[in-house]
């Protein structure tokens, strides 16, 4: 578990990104050129797959930050939720000789031996969204979100609305071995602690809106609509298919079963303002230029930060309705 210094927030300095035309290609890379002949950083990524909602806009925050425009040839590899297949793609990285790796790592553990391998190649790693259980000396910097102060918020509305009455709860976990599911875990469970809120069941549904169906449907069969009150979905995309769930067995979600969510990208913040869901808590995916920054700094020498936090909000049904035709994403 990574230490916490939070910080208040970063300035974007997507001009740094450009400097990164001007710098050789350092530490083994031998990446292209640009429309002005500059040589281009060769950045891997190794994403972890395309889960969910969340997943595709941190995958686009990426991708635009990591442009030919801006200065990066970026090799990019998504490794469909698999541990194995994500260190795997850091190895190639690693044979290819790129100039710079950036990991959004699915699980915390098993990262020793391949962040070793990519130091002692003097290739910089930068980690983005989720944390590692590994030396924080085996990478340069991480940037992402408070996950376990995300389950906090979530778990302080949950004991707002329905601390003082017996409350029978349900949660989907993300996915197993996650910071995310971790840590969000940690924060609500501690925040309900002492409160009338009993989890009565608690089962990983991957991130996914078919993990999220697929577990309800079985909560669901054990307990009956009546014997939910509250679900905790550690992300949109599973309380989503969890709503699917709800409605097919006859129940109303945000009525005959309340709904607390994390993640707020467009299709939750619809079902919020719908009144599907009753509470969710933000956790911005938009890290691309943030990230293209720190490997721009790891590059020319400098010490960027070792941890930036992006800073989260909450909302519920009104404030969702406010800001749903701003939201980037
Ligand atoms: C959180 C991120 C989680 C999201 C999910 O930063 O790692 O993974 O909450 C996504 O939607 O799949």
């Amino acid at each position: 578990m990574m230490r916490k210094n939070a910080l208040a927030g970063i300035a974007l300095l997507g001009a740094l990104a450009l400097t990164a035309v001007g710098c050789s290609s350092s530490s083994g890379g031998d990446g292209g050129g640009d429309a002005s002949g500059d040589e281009l950083i060769t950045v891997g990524f190794a994403q972890t797959g395309s889960e969910s909602g969340w997943r595709s806009a941190n995958t686009e925050s990426m991708k635009e930050a990591f442009s030919t425009e801006n200065g990066f040839d970026l090799v990019f590899n998504a490794a469909d939720n698999d541990p194995a297949a994500q260190i795997a793609a850091v190895r190639d990285f690693i044979n290819q000789g790129v100039d710079a790796i950036v990991i959004a790592p699915i699980v915390e553990d098993g990262w020793d031996d391949v962040l070793q391998e990519a130091a002692d190649a003097d290739i910089p790693v930068i980690l983005e969204d989720r944390t590692v259980s590994a030396s924080e000396d085996l990478y340069v910097s991480w940037v992402g979100l408070d996950f376990e102060r995300e389950g906090t918020y979530a778990g302080e509305w949950a004991v707002e609305q329905f601390g003082d009455t017996d409350t029978k709860m349900v949660v989907l976990e993300g996915t197993t071995g996650s910071a995310p599911a971790n840590d969000r875990a940690k924060g609500f469970d501690d925040a309900i602690a002492g409160s009338s809120i009993e989890k009565i069941d608690s089962q990983t549904g991957d991130f996914t809106r078919d993990g999220g169906k697929t577990v309800m449907e079985g909560f669901l069969q054990k307990y009956g609509v009546d014997g939910i009150d509250l679900l905790y979905a550690h992300n949109d995309d599973m309380a989503l298919g969890a709503i699917e769930a709800i409605e097919a067995a006859g129940g109303v979600p945000g009525e005959d079963i309340k709904i607390i969510s994390i993640d707020a990208v467009k299709d939750g913040m619809l079902a919020l303002i719908d009144g599907k869901i009753n509470f969710i808590v933000e956790c911005n995916p938009l890290l691309g230029e943030l990230a293209a920054d720190l490997v721009t700094q790891a590059l020319d020498g400098g010490t960027p930060e070792k941890e930036i936090y992006v800073d989260d909000e909450t909302f519920t049904p009104e404030q969702a309705a406010e800001v749903i035709d701003q939201r980037a994403y």
